[in-house]
């Protein structure tokens, strides 16, 4: 057993001091420019192939300008037959051995090779805050784990034992020591204080730093101290970028802010405000996205409308996704809003939220591929909504609003005009211009772009049939339908 009995919110505080002695660390595996672009957009592949993910860089995200892909956890976990082929078998790990239900080694070689020549970047989703849930059973790639060991990997005091209730899981969430110290969902809880443990953790994410990957997402970085996850990347060679998975709802102990200095942060006020100021009809909100102290300061935080947890309701919902009306629009904000580092959700349809991927489970639940000969594409309006690929990421209104925020580089917002609380209007300086009608009739409007005069296409519109006129006073004379948008860029001119 490890000398953690009685630890207490003392170490918080005195890590915290240790923090602000050592700024060497600080910010540097935040800053998102580490993903090729000064202002890098990411997208979640979730649960996609490798092979898949490689066509996908060189088909549609590096045309599209897209710098970076979140893939699912690479390393070997629980098998998905075990659970119904459910997509969390991936959050269990049970070695770190890169093969995984995406693909093997040499898949996952061949992808980051692929993307990176295509321009994109591979974020891997590290699971180094627990392995498979406490029992016994076989991991993908064949490694046997029971009570406490993985394989030749750990064993029983390479584990936290916090010696609550009888069976050592978290329960209450307003105790630091059992957030960091039990196992989150039963799942056997790392000690990350132990120095052994750091360096195995470390070498996994050297091994796919050294193999090419970009960044990494830390995930439930806030069942570790800060203290012990500064102290794994401290030990990395490269330059990742990094953001952790911190979820502050505002009233526990654990805090984003101690997070902060290590390196990004997902910023869980976004998808909340979005989805609440979008779901009350006070559109006029979003004009406050980012601003004031509840918020982590842009270069920190990584924001998304949703992530795979909350859009199947795991974190409390409350959220937008694929299946709302709203949500292009709420996406066209996020990339249109210069707050944070964006992340698309690129999701797979579901009815029940343990469904996995597209699979077949008479073959081991293995993934049914997107591309290639067995490939089935991504979702139509006419196939079964509760199964197949969504692939946001390629709706037409999203490709539009990258190649905006891409165009609007690190120009101010200026000129934000609104009419009663659902039609918003704003300015990205001279670089571009967005207006959204949240309302139900049309709004016309002659609105104040900060645009050179000229005739700009609707980059949101199929084609620029009727260029929107912008004077030489910079007001656009625009017509915008009920829940829709009109978004000007300066590089999009009618001819
Ligand atoms: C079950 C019972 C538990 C019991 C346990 C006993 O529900 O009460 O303690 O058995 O063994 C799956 C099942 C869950 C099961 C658990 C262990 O859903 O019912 O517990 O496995 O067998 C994903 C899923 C979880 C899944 C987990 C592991 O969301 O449902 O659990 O993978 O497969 C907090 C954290 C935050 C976390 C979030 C979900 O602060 O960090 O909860 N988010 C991240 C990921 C998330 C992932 C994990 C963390 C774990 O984004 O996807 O959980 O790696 O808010």
């Amino acid at each position: 057993m490890r000398g953690i009995h009685g630890h207490s919110l003392v170490a918080g505080a005195v890590f915290l001091a240790g923090l602000a002695g050592a700024p060497a660390l600080a910010a540097e595996p935040a800053d998102a420019t580490r993903l090729g672009s000064p202002q890098p957009v990411m997208v979640h592949l979730f649960e996609w192939r490798w092979d898949d993910i490689a066509a996908e860089c060189e088909d549609y995200l590096g045309p599209t300008g897209i710098d970076a892909v979140q893939v699912s956890p690479p390393n070997e976990h629980i098998v998905p037959g075990g659970v119904e082929g459910a997509w969390w078998a991936r959050y269990q790990p049970v070695s770190y051995e890169v093969t995984s239900r995406s693909g093997d080694r040499e898949a996952f070689e061949a992808m980051v090779r692929r993307c990176d020549a295509a321009g994109v970047g591979i974020v891997v989703d590290a699971v180094i805050n627990h392995m498979a849930a406490i029992g016994e059973g076989e991991g993908i790639a064949g490694t046997s784990y029971s009570e406490f060991r993985y394989g030749d990997l750990y064993s029983r005091d390479d584990f936290n034992h916090c010696d609550r209730y009888d069976d050592d899981h978290i329960r209450d969430y307003q105790s630091r020591y059992e957030v960091q110290y039990c196992h989150l969902l039963g799942l056997a809880d790392l000690a990350t204080g132990e120095t052994h443990v750091r360096a195995r953790i470390a070498d996994y994410l050297q091994t796919l730093v050294d193999l090419g990957v970009a960044g990494f997402r830390i995930d439930a970085a806030k069942h570790m101290p800060a203290e012990d996850v500064a102290a794994i990347i401290d030990r990395l060679d490269g330059e990742p970028y990094i953001f952790q998975e911190v979820i502050d709802p505002g009233d526990e102990p654990i805090t984003k802010w101690e997070y902060q200095g290590i390196a990004a942060v997902t910023e869980f006020n976004y998808p909340h405000e979005v989805a609440t100021a979008i779901e009350e009809g006070a559109w006029d909100r979003l004009k406050h996205v980012g601003e004031g102290d509840a918020w982590l300061k842009s270069d920190s935080a990584l924001v998304f409308v949703d992530n795979h947890d909350n859009q199947r309701g795991h974190v409390g919902g409350g959220v937008l996704m694929h299946r709302d009306a709203a949500y292009p629009l709420a996406l066209a904000f996020k990339l249109a809003w210069p707050y944070g580092t964006p992340k698309l959700m690129s999701s797979f349809a579901f009815e029940d939220g343990d469904q996995g991927p597209p699979s077949d489970p008479d073959a081991g639940w293995a993934t049914t591929p997107v591309h290639g000969d067995d490939g089935i594409g991504c979702l139509d309006p006419d196939d079964d909504p509760n199964e197949g690929w969504v692939c946001e990421h390629r709706w037409s209104e999203v490709t539009a609003m990258v190649g905006f925020r891409k165009a609007a580089g690190d120009a101010p917002v200026t000129h934000w005009q609104q009419d009663g609380a659902t039609r918003i209007a704003f300015s990205r300086d001279d670089a571009g211009f967005l207006a959204i009608n949240g309302g139900d009739d049309e709004w016309d409007a002659r609105l104040q772009t900060g645009l050179p005069e000229g005739a700009y296409c609707n980059v949101l519109a199929a084609d620029c049939d009727t260029p929107v006129h912008v004077g030489g006073d910079g007001v656009a004379e625009v017509a915008v339908r009920g829940m829709d948008a009109v978004a000007l860029q300066v590089n999009r001119t009618a001819e």
